[in-house]
């Protein structure tokens, strides 16, 4: 009788994603909140010389910054394990940003909606370079709340872009955002294997 085991186990698909965004939007924290294992940080505390360079409008509380990129990973069913690659916020920091995209099958921008713009940056250097992405709402209390179609314009985004909404504090959440991007990312690239 066939007992439908193997010998040699399926490895998962190992998948290299990134979690961008403009300054404050939540990118550590979603790598957190999702990661399976403890979380890779590269904290650092903001100090005066922060004053007059980033704004903290929305994020006031906030004290440390991600200087080089926070590490996290997690399985999806026996299928997929997702590598996640969270970038620093503050334009000072970007010349990072190309050594953690390489390999990246794709990118989740984070946005806030009380500085929506602060993602243009990130929209245009993964247009730019190519790399499948969706932009991902982060709700912080108190935040205007928009119609995602109205984000959509805002942005620019081709009607291909998938946005929605989500709370980077909530491992569901996150998940759901993951998905979202592998499925779009292996959508437009129907043939890719990592
Ligand atoms: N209310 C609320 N606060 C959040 C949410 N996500 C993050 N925060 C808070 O917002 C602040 C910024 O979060 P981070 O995760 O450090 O943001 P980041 O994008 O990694 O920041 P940089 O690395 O400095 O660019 C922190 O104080 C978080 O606790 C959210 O969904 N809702
Ligand atoms: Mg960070």
């Amino acid at each position: 009788m066939v007992s439908g085991r193997s010998d040699h186990p399926k490895m998962p698909t190992a998948i290299k994603l990134l979690i961008a965004g403009g300054f404050g939007v939540g990118k550590t924290t979603m790598v957190g909140s999702v990661s399976e294992i403890r979380p890779l940080r590269t904290e650092e505390t903001l100090t005066n010389r922060s004053v007059g360079v980033d704004d903290l409008s929305g994020v006031e509380a906030k004290s440390t910054t991600t200087v080089a990129m926070d590490f996290g990973r997690i399985s999806i069913g026996d299928d997929f394990m997702l590598y996640l690659f969270g970038t620093p916020g503050q334009e000072r920091f970007w010349f990072v940003w190309d050594e953690l995209a390489r390999g990246a099958l794709g990118a989740v921008v984070l946005a806030d909606t009380r500085r929506l713009a602060d993602c243009f940056p990130s929209v245009d250097y993964f247009e730019r370079r190519g790399t499948p992405f969706i932009v991902a709402v982060n709700c912080f209390d108190g935040a205007p709340r928009f119609e995602l179609d109205e984000v959509k314009l805002a942005l620019n985004l081709g009607p291909e872009v998938p946005v929605l909404l989500c709370d980077a504090r909530r491992r569901d959440s996150g998940k759901e955002v993951l998905i979202t991007l592998v499925q779009h990312a292996y959508g437009r690239r129907p043939n890719a294997v990592a």
